[in-house]
């Protein structure tokens, strides 16, 4: 039998979440226990938030709150109650030194009586909240740094950060079940919650991107002021003799993980609308792109891969191309190549 404990044979029915991340660490003897415990409390905060989720309809939590965010995106109920539950899950626990919202223009300090620990989390704490009344998935999508500053609050520097440096990446996708995939870097694997006993058990091991699906994801409504060398992609993508075919729910988990468990490429290039593209570097595209990547996969911005480039705002957007790797990198040739 292989020794390596992510080696699924020796992973029985039922595994939990937290079995696997203890076989996973097994090999890591360094390991303080840090990590295993952040990642318990984002559990902790995903079966909060599924649960509110479910309920959204009936616990008046549709809706949008009246005040717009920082992104100058009207904030849903459901958004505060997602930023709230996961920052209160986490800071606490000593394992983060600061923490990154979408919702939040500048980085969450650890407040006292709580004191820092190695990891810096960052997160997109309800992504596609807009869709939640019309009972379309939406997810938390996070990522993890270890520390770069000594000791204390955490600084800027601890988040401006190489998508290289990413020590785990994952997301919550809150749809017909709840899934929480992660990645510590050796591989991508799923863990569905089964409410009835409030556990995640392993469902999805080892994922690996189907590179033969022939399934793009985009708003095709902005393609007339796409790079044109993409408009044209798209129309030969969509000749009938080609195979593909298209799905977009609007909602980036949602549409990530059916190209995650399916294949596929998703694309938000820049557009009229969206000039530098919409989607955010550091707490949905990183993520994302270290979990195609371990998948896999590719994620470019059109330029070159994502994880190269380095944060220089936290709340920075960037164009994202990512999926099946043979597509990511013909699309990525074609924008690189002058028209
Ligand atoms: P559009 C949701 O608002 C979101 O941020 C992502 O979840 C999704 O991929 C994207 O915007 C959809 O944008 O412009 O197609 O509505």
């Amino acid at each position: 039998m292989s020794t390596d404990p992510l080696n699924h044979s020796q992973f029985e029915e039922g595994t939990t979440l937290d079995r696997f991340l203890l076989e996973t660490l097994r090999g890591h003897p360094e390991a303080t226990g840090q990590f295993v415990t952040l990642i318990n409390q984002v559990t902790l905060a995903a079966k909060l938030v599924s649960a509110r989720v479910n309920r959204a309809g009936l616990a008046n939590m549709f809706g949008a709150t009246g005040t717009m965010n920082i992104q100058g995106e009207f904030v849903q109920k459901m958004d505060l109650y997602a930023n709230e539950t996961f920052k209160r899950a986490i800071e606490h626990a000593g394992v983060v030194c600061m923490m990154v919202s979408e919702e939040e223009e500048e980085i969450i300090q650890i407040p006292p009586p709580f004191s820092p620990g190695h990891y810096v989390f960052c997160m997109d704490p309800l992504d596609g909240s807009s869709n939640i009344d019309t009972n379309a998935s939406i997810g938390t999508i996070f990522c993890i740094f270890r520390r770069k500053s000594e000791g204390g609050p955490g600084k800027p520097e601890d988040a401006l950060r190489c998508g290289r440096d990413l020590v785990a990446a994952g997301y919550i996708v809150y749809g017909a079940g709840t899934v929480l995939v992660l990645s510590t870097g050796r591989g991508v694997h799923g863990f569905t919650l089964d409410p009835t006993v409030g556990e995640f058990f392993l469902s999805h091991h080892d994922i690996r991107l189907d590179p033969t699906a022939r399934t793009y994801s985009c708003n095709e409504a902005y393609s007339a002021t796409w790079d044109q060398r993409l408009g044209s992609w798209l129309a030969t993508t969509k000749d009938p003799a080609t195979g593909w075919s298209a799905r977009y729910i609007g909602s980036l988990v949602g549409d990530f993980h059916r190209n995650l468990v399916k294949g596929g490429v998703f694309l938000y290039p820049p557009s009229q609308k969206a000039p530098k593209g919409k989607l955010r570097l550091l707490y949905e595209a990183f993520p994302l792109a270290f979990l195609a990547e371990q998948a896999g996969g590719a994620a470019t911005d059109g330029h070159g891969p994502i994880l190269d480039r380095t944060l220089t705002s936290l709340h920075e957007r960037t164009p994202l191309y990512i999926g099946n790797a043979e597509t990511v990198q013909e699309i990525t040739r074609l924008l690189t190549t002058p028209a």
